[in-house]
């Protein structure tokens, strides 16, 4: 039975705080075997890489194969089944014009002191993508993750994947093709991320690793957080649903359901004000459970995790859902613009009756590569900036160092360092 909470309870407040703080992030200690294995591949190169495949994929890397190579990801494409196509297709045309509206603008300009600055935005030479292997290799992710790196410009994109026994995902595939990955290792894994950040004789290093992964692809991209650039370290899916008494229940089960079928750690908050409302609801979940074929992650993911809280207003929910910074927030009310306004800490927002989380997983545009765990306070989503750095320049003539510089000068000399005093002072005439 998943949690209840009712505002108007004495407790609420205490509850609330205990639901917001429950930590669902597995603190699995695996920190020092990936320490060892990234010092290893660093030493050792694609000896260690074919190593651990050997061991953990059960994939001999010199005898199956190193890379897929572009025919394959093409082959990939064209054998796929013609809707599927077509849908990776739509889905990836509105991935990349949502994507390339994010491009920023470089500035230049010249001030009231005559000084000229400003910031140009360049992309990173390469990039590197984590593909995980089984059950979440999904090729929309592949497509969330490729095309804001090609839309920034970026060079070289690496995509990495462990095969296990060899086999590989054609959806991954087709989408890498379409994404416009430029190679594929199979590779996964801690070892996969050390590579890709210090290049081995096979693989070239990249600038920057995203995509999501296991407990060992996630620490060693904390630790090699540094060496590259990281997209951010991801938890598990959650979603909260605002919803008033006029949805039809089952729309509203089905969208709590589709972020708890993730995984058992996955959590989905229904938010209500109308108590017959959130029993129809909880009924709706139970009879629709035994229907997917992701019963069982789904089912744990409800009782452990899930939560239903009724509030005497729903004018109370964004101070709730900013205290939960949830990764996705559905806001299924009569009207939703008046809830959006009040919040602001979301990873993204879903407006109204007739926009299932499910379609920015897929096909609205927007990045499905979001803050979790409450990072939505201090992250966003996966966008173009992630693949790109800005430079600021300065210029200054005669006039302009004459009008600022003295004041370089004074600070220098505080700082006790005069030769940096002296770097400004010698323009000064
Ligand atoms: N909801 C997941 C993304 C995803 N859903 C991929 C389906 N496929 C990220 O929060
Ligand atoms: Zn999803």
């Amino acid at each position: 039975m998943p949690l209840r909470l009712d505002s108007r309870d004495p407790g609420f407040a205490a509850a609330f705080a205990d639901l917001v703080d429950a930590r669902r992030e597995a603190d699995e200690d695996v920190s020092r075997d990936v320490t060892a294995i990234i010092a290893k591949v660093r030493g050792k190169g694609d000896a260690a890489l074919a190593d651990y495949t050997q061991r953990f994929d059960g994939h001999d890397l010199d005898a199956g194969g190193w890379k897929v190579d572009r025919a394959e990801c093409e082959a990939a494409l064209a054998t796929l089944d013609p809707k599927l196509r077509e849908a990776l297709e739509l889905a990836a045309e509105r991935i990349r014009a949502y994507h390339a509206a994010q491009r920023p603008e470089d500035r230049d300009s010249i001030d009231a002191a005559g000084v000229r600055m400003g910031a140009r935005w360049t992309a990173v030479d390469a990039a590197g993508l984590y593909v995980p292997g089984g059950r979440a290799a999904y090729p929309s992710s592949v497509l969330m993750n490729a095309i804001p790196a090609k839309v920034a410009g970026v060079g070289r994109l690496t995509m990495v994947t462990p095969t296990p026994k060899g086999a590989t995902n054609p959806l991954v595939l087709a989408a890498a093709a379409i994404a416009g990955v430029d190679e594929v290792w199979r590779v996964g894994g801690a070892q996969a991320i050390a590579a890709l950040a210090y290049g081995t004789d096979r693989i070239a290093p990249v600038d920057v690793i995203v995509g999501p992964g296991n407990a060992w692809v996630a620490e060693a991209k904390r630790q090699l957080y540094g060496v590259v650039g990281i997209d951010m370290v991801a938890g598990p899916s959650e979603i909260v649903v605002v919803a008033d008494a006029a949805n039809d229940p089952a729309w509203i089960a089905a969208d709590l359901l589709s972020q708890a079928e993730h995984d058992p750690t996955s959590q989905s908050i229904l938010i209500t004000d109308d108590a017959g409302f959130a029993d129809k609801v909880a009924a709706e979940v139970e009879r629709q459970i035994p229907n997917l074929s992701t019963a069982a992650t789904a089912a744990t993911s409800w009782a452990d995790n899930g939560a239903i809280v009724l509030v005497g207003s729903l004018d109370e929910a964004a101070a709730l859902c900013d205290r939960l910074a949830p990764e996705h927030l559905e806001l299924a009310v009569a009207d939703p613009e008046r809830l959006f306004d009040k919040v602001r800490h979301a990873g993204s927002v879903f407006l109204g009756r007739h926009t299932p989380e499910a379609v920015g997983d897929y096909v609205a545009g927007p990045n499905h590569v979001l803050p979790t765990g409450r990072r939505a306070r201090f992250a966003s989503g996966l966008s173009v900036l992630d693949f790109m750095k800005r430079t600021s320049f300065i210029a200054l003539d005669d006039a302009a160092v004459r009008a600022i510089g003295p004041a370089a000068v004074a600070l220098a000399e505080a700082e006790g360092l005069p030769a940096h005093a002296a770097s400004v002072a010698l323009r000064l005439g």
